[in-house]
């Protein structure tokens, strides 16, 4: 067998369900509590991180949309737990909310953070990998650190997505990359910009995002 096919076929194998790019992203549902769709066997890339760090927009990047799903520069924007469907229910894309925003009400502020942590608490959704996404900038905060100690606590399997990239240059880009790394355990961390990153890069998160 022809080298590149074998790499196609290892490449298939080794990552969720299968996919190796995006064809088609579908918004499925929002929800802010128990549903079926947590626990219907679909694997689930989910999204986490503070509020306004990117996470919409990483979603958006990734699948190549530029209005899947909503963005604002006013945190807080996402409020539930949005399912998108990706390649015709080969996988989910879970869109959060954010945490930690401090000029929410603090009403909003706890209903926000009971249904991040219940979701990966309580609801029952094993997901396949949780991409936490930091602002570079400001980097791991307390609230972050909070995070990684709920998913090692809930073994779930995650990786660290250092996002705004386009914000610092090579030197403060190659220091806070360092202080991230040391701060984030075991895990992977990888630099982006939802902004201004190229096919190629887009390609290359959404390998570390998939592997399986
Ligand atoms: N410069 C820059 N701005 C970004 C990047 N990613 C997102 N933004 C901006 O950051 C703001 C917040 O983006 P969202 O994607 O809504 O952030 P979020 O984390 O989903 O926010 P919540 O849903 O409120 O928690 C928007 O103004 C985006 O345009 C990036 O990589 N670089
Ligand atoms: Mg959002």
């Amino acid at each position: 067998m022809p080298w590149l096919a074998c790499f196609a076929i290892l490449l298939y194998c080794s990552t969720v369900a299968g996919i190796t790019s995006i064809n088609s992203a579908v918004f499925k549902k929002g929800i802010i509590g128990t549903d079926p769709i947590l626990t219907d066997g679909v694997p689930q890339i989910v999204f986490v991180g503070r509020s306004n760090v990117g996470k919409s927009s990483v979603v958006n990047s990734l699948t190549n949309r530029k209005d899947l799903v909503k963005v604002s520069n006013k945190p807080g924007k996402t409020t539930e737990l949005n399912f998108f469907s990706i390649n015709n229910g080969k996988a989910y894309f879970v869109d959060l909310p954010g945490y930690g925003y401090a000029e929410a009400s603090p009403k909003q502020k706890e209903k926000l953070e009971k249904l991040i942590l219940w979701y990966l608490m309580y609801s029952g959704a094993r997901p396949r990998m949780v991409v936490l996404i930091l602002d570079m900038k400001a980097g791991l905060t307390a609230f972050d650190e909070e995070m990684i100690r709920v998913l090692r606590e809930h073994e779930h399997p995650y990786l660290v997505v250092a996002n705004k990239a386009d914000k610092l240059n090579q030197k403060e880009s190659s220091a806070q990359l360092r202080a991230i790394q040391a701060a984030a355990h075991e895990a992977t961390v990888a630099t982006y910009s939802a902004t201004t990153a190229t096919p190629k890069e887009r390609a290359t998160l959404l390998q570390k995002i998939l592997e399986d």
